[in-house]
């Protein structure tokens, strides 16, 4: 089938990252691509600025910066709350993460999260031009595209989550689970990481709203119909691979070589969050010094774990546990010339982890629960090709479908995690070689712009319902 050029490409997400000089400052690689098709598309991008005001003046603050520009509205507190910090973290992030335990619903947050996207539809319709192409992105704005219909809205949408999506019976427990997804019906393609939350997807529809799933990725439900795909994110790998070799990557390098002392480093990045596995990480890698005494003063962890979404009160419970057992793990096995776990609470500019990336031994990735995981491509990527380390990754991430080489393991398991760090401190070089090309050749295949241009091919084929 013949897909129609884009046209004019409007991104929409809760949050708006504006470019900034450089790719190696805290900017990610989403933004960096989505900019890089706003470019190239004469695109705008809408969201949320970030910022707190008292009360919702509906202004637009429009930018543009390298070619790209960005429209923003302040949100004022109680959609902060109920919205931001409420259905969106504390309802959906948990439940789309299996942390039933976690997830909380109030009715006031499921209203906020209503208000917040009709907002946004409201803001956002008076700026469409009938041929433009609108992508929205992630959990936060499930509604968005119906909420945009529902104003007279008649262009090409689509909808790409960037979260896992939960089995039909998790999804059950929340109250709005069957007019969330019949609402999800508003647009023309929905694109999920991997075929088992594309599946899972399915299975809702299928079995919770009587849908019916065509085998040419159509799903219908009454009069809508929707094509689905699976189409997993990848990180921009040649920018990353240059980014390591680079000057500050080297110097970061460097550091962290000599500060190694000849050891063997474990690294684990990720932002301070319960989906991320990081409490049983640490309990994994104890039992791997338990286990294994005598390599003790072979290796270290160190854990770079930036904080996030501190107003939420999982997150700041999750800081607190990881805190305490990182001093109880290094109370425990410290000596006066070796520390375990160095445990550091701060970001990173993008090349310096690149450099530290490449000094480690071992990429330790072991989300609970992860949509993707752009960690564990990063980490391949940034890898020397004569001498790489091995990437240990948890098969509950999605990432795990594409990396097949690596070393995969149960994060629940302290024992797998343990045993899987003794297989990577031993693995011979051409083994690691070998795994390291086969994860390597995934990321370059399937790289960032891969992604959108697949998304958007999709996006522009003849429409669904047509
Ligand atoms: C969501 C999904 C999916 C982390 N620490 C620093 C830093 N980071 C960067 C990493 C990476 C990014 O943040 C994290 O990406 P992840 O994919 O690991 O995780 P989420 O933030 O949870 O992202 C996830 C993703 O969306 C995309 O679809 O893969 O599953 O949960 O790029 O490098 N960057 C810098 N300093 C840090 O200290 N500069």
């Amino acid at each position: 089938m013949e897909c129609e050029p884009v046209s004019r490409l409007i991104i929409i997400s809760n949050r708006v990252s504006a470019p900034k000089g450089s790719q190696s400052g805290a900017q990610g690689g989403l933004a960096v691509a989505l900019a890089s098709a706003l470019r190239e598309h004469d695109g705008l991008w809408f969201g949320w600025s970030g910022e707190r005001i008292d009360t919702f003046t509906g202004e637009i603050d429009f930018q543009t910066n390298q070619g790209v520009t960005t429209a923003t509205i302040d949100l004022e507190d109680q959609d902060i709350d109920e919205y931001y910090n409420g259905y969106a973290n504390r309802t959906l992030w948990p439940l789309f993460h299996f942390r039933v335990d976690l997830a909380e619903y109030e009715r006031d947050f499921a209203g906020g999260y209503q208000r917040v996207n009709a907002r946004f539809a409201d803001m956002v319709s008076p700026l469409l031009k009938t041929d433009d192409v609108v992508w929205i992105q992630d959990y936060h704005l499930f509604p968005l595209g119906d909420e945009l219909r529902q104003s007279g809205c008649t262009n090409r949408l689509g909808f790409f989550l960037h979260i896992p999506w939960p089995p039909r019976r998790l999804l059950s427990i929340l109250p709005e689970a069957a007019e969330l997804v019949r609402r999800m019906f508003a647009y023309d393609v929905i694109g999920f990481h991997t075929a088992e939350w594309l599946e899972s997807f399915l299975d809702f529809v299928r079995l919770e709203l009587g849908g019916a799933v065509g085998t040419d990725g159509i799903v219908t439900l009454g009069d809508r119909s929707v094509r689905v795909l699976v189409c997993p994110i990848g990180i921009d790998t040649s920018e990353f691979v240059e980014l390591a070799a680079g000057v500050p990557a080297r110097l970061a390098y460097r550091k962290m070589r000599d500060s190694a002392d000849g050891r063997d480093m474990i690294v684990g990045v990720d932002r301070l969050d319960y989906s991320k596995g990081l409490e049983e990480r640490f309990l994994g890698y104890e039992r791997f010094l338990v286990e294994h005494p005598e390599e003790r003063k072979e290796v270290f962890l160190l854990q770079i774990a930036p904080p996030s979404r501190g107003a939420v009160g999982s997150y700041q419970r999750i800081r607190d546990t990881l805190q305490g057992l990182a001093g109880r793990i290094n109370g425990a096995y410290a000596d006066v010339d070796w520390v375990p776990i160095r445990y550091v609470n701060q970001g990173y500019a993008r090349d310096t982890l690149a450099g530290i990336y490449r000094a480690a031994k071992i990429g330790l990735v072991t989300p609970l629960r992860d949509g993707m995981n752009l960690v564990a491509k990063e980490y391949v990527a940034a890898q020397n090709p004569e001498d790489p380390g091995v990437l240990i990754l948890s098969r509950f991430a999605g990432a795990a479908a594409q990396l097949t080489e690596a070393i995969l393991v149960n994060p629940y398991s302290a024992e797998e995690v343990s045993d899987a760090i003794l297989q990577a401190m031993r693995m011979d070089r051409t083994e690691r070689i070998r795994r390291w090309r086969a994860c390597m050749g995934s990321i370059e295949t399937q790289d960032i712009d891969w992604w959108r241009q697949t998304f958007l091919d999709a996006l522009m084929l003849p429409r669904a319902g047509a």
